[in-house]
């Protein structure tokens, strides 16, 4: 373990585009002998001052609400408050680089851009919502005949929204955000999965690395592999427990200097006694240091590939060294036999979507498993019990099937080999 995290920090300097000047963009602050304490953060507030939450947050009425986010502080040592702007009001497209909004579009509004109108305006979703728009496209295709027998009605909420939960009939189900992106949290597909997935904690993650636009990875609540809240949640030595759902303290705070196995939310298949963080964590922090270090020295870190972790504190299902990228299960160990060259075209196609989900349902014995490319990727073209049909990057099935003797009608069909079209 010690001489994966080695190699994994040694490989930063490959990660990290340096410029050898240094703008005036803030330090990051993280101290040599790191790690998020309470004194850390205590001090840190101390000599930085964290502006106030404003009123928004802190009062959460009819007229004033927003939502609080960690701010791209140190160890997010600091939260900002981002108001829901309402009906009617000015608010802002945002987008890569410009700076963190003070207010985006309440529940149910969207950020409605009009030609000629000099700035954009908070507009009720409703019918012009993507979700509504795809239900009514799947509407139309069910009337004609071209939807297939796996394929779901996108599920909308009352604003408009995409619920939080895909599913492939007899395989996983996975988090999407708001607008249907596919974010972290997957579990396999049972009946009532609805009930217990809600995918709160992975959304307010997701929500926070795009709202603050950071260069960097940041650290929000801990979520469990399905993306909820994991009810066990830590800030250096003091522990409390949380709703899995809303994330709530239902608990009182507990120093775990003597385990963690004392509280009540303690559970031996997840947690270790004897450390919160897990291995993945422990490399990010490094890293974190790294880059401070680097910025020390005056280099200016330009980017920073994605996090290397899930935010369940695991490994992210992509992984890569200086010359390959790979399949890792959770742990960071190698999924046999997903390894691609860094610099083949196939790389930058390889999202081991498949891999993952391969691995999650070989644990039930009872289901059936998909196929993937060598590379991780879902084959484009799945056929059983014989019929065929083509699916997305999800595993999702998308168009009519074919009986098997008729699979080259199909749009996704290669005659030479199946896994061509996703790796080019
Ligand atoms: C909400 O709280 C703010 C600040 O405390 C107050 O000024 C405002 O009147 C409240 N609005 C309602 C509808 O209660
Ligand atoms: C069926 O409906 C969809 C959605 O409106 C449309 O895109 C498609 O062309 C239609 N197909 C046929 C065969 O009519
Ligand atoms: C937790 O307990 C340990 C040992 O009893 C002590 O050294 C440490 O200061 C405590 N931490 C806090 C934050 O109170
Ligand atoms: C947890 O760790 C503490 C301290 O190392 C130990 O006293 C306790 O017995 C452990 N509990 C379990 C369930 O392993
Ligand atoms: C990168 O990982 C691949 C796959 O495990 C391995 O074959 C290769 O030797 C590694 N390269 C370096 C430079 O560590
Ligand atoms: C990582 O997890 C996989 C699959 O669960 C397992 O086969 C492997 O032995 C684990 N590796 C380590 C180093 O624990
Ligand atoms: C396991 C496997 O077959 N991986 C392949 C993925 O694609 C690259 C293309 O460069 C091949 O080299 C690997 O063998």
């Amino acid at each position: 373990m010690a001489l994966q995290i080695r190699q994994l920090t040694a490989n930063i300097g490959w990660m990290l585009f340096l410029l050898k000047f240094s703008r005036v963009f803030g330090q990051l602050g993280i101290p040599n002998n790191l790690i998020c304490t309470d004194d850390f953060c205590d001090n840190y507030r101390e000599a930085n001052e964290c502006e106030g939450l404003r009123t928004s947050c802190k009062v959460q009425n009819a007229t004033h609400n927003g939502i609080a986010l960690p701010s791209m502080t140190p160890c997010s040592c600091c939260q900002i408050c981002i108001d829901n702007v309402k009906l009617g009001e000015d608010c802002s497209v945002g987008g890569l680089g410009s700076p963190v909004p003070t207010g985006i579009c309440g529940p149910g509004l969207y950020c409605m851009v009009v030609e000629g109108e000099e700035h954009p305006t908070c507009q009720p979703m409703h019918a012009s919502s993507q979700c509504y728009k795809e239900q009514k496209i799947f509407d139309e295709k069910r009337q004609n005949g071209t939807i297939g027998h796996l394929e779901q009605r996108p599920a909308c909420d009352a604003d408009g929204n995409f619920e939080p939960v895909v599913c492939i009939p007899g395989q996983t189900c996975y988090c999407v955000d708001e607008n249907g992106k596919r974010i972290f949290g997957e579990d396999i597909h049972t009946a009532n999965i609805q009930i217990s997935m809600r995918c709160e904690c992975s959304r307010l993650a997701a929500k926070a690395q795009k709202l603050l636009n950071s260069r960097y990875p940041i650290f929000t609540s801990r979520c469990d592999a399905k993306g909820s809240f994991d009810q066990l949640q830590c800030v250096d030595d003091i522990c409390t427990c949380v709703d899995m759902h809303s994330g709530q303290p239902t608990s009182d705070k507990k120093n775990i200097t003597r385990g963690l196995a004392g509280l009540a939310c303690y559970n031996k298949y997840n947690h270790e006694n004897t450390t919160y963080l897990r291995d993945c964590e422990y490399v990010k922090l490094s890293q974190l240091r790294d880059i401070h270090d680097y910025e020390l020295l005056g280099y200016n870190v330009l980017e920073f590939e994605t996090d290397i972790c899930q935010p369940d504190g695991w490994y992210n299902r992509i992984q890569s060294n200086i010359t390959h990228k790979y399949c890792v299960f959770k742990n960071g160990t190698i999924i046999e036999p997903y390894v691609v060259s860094k610099g083949s075209e196939f790389a930058t196609k390889m999202n081991c979507k498949c891999a993952r989900a391969r691995t999650l349902l070989m644990e039930k014995t009872t289901l059936e498993v998909p196929e993937c490319c060598p590379n991780g990727s879902y084959k484009p073209l799945v056929c059983r019990r014989g019929q065929c049909y083509c699916v997305d990057e999800d595993g999702k099935q998308v168009g009519v099937e074919r009986p098997a003797k008729n699979k080259q009608e199909l749009e996704c069909f290669d005659a030479e080999d199946v896994c061509k079209n996703i790796l080019r």
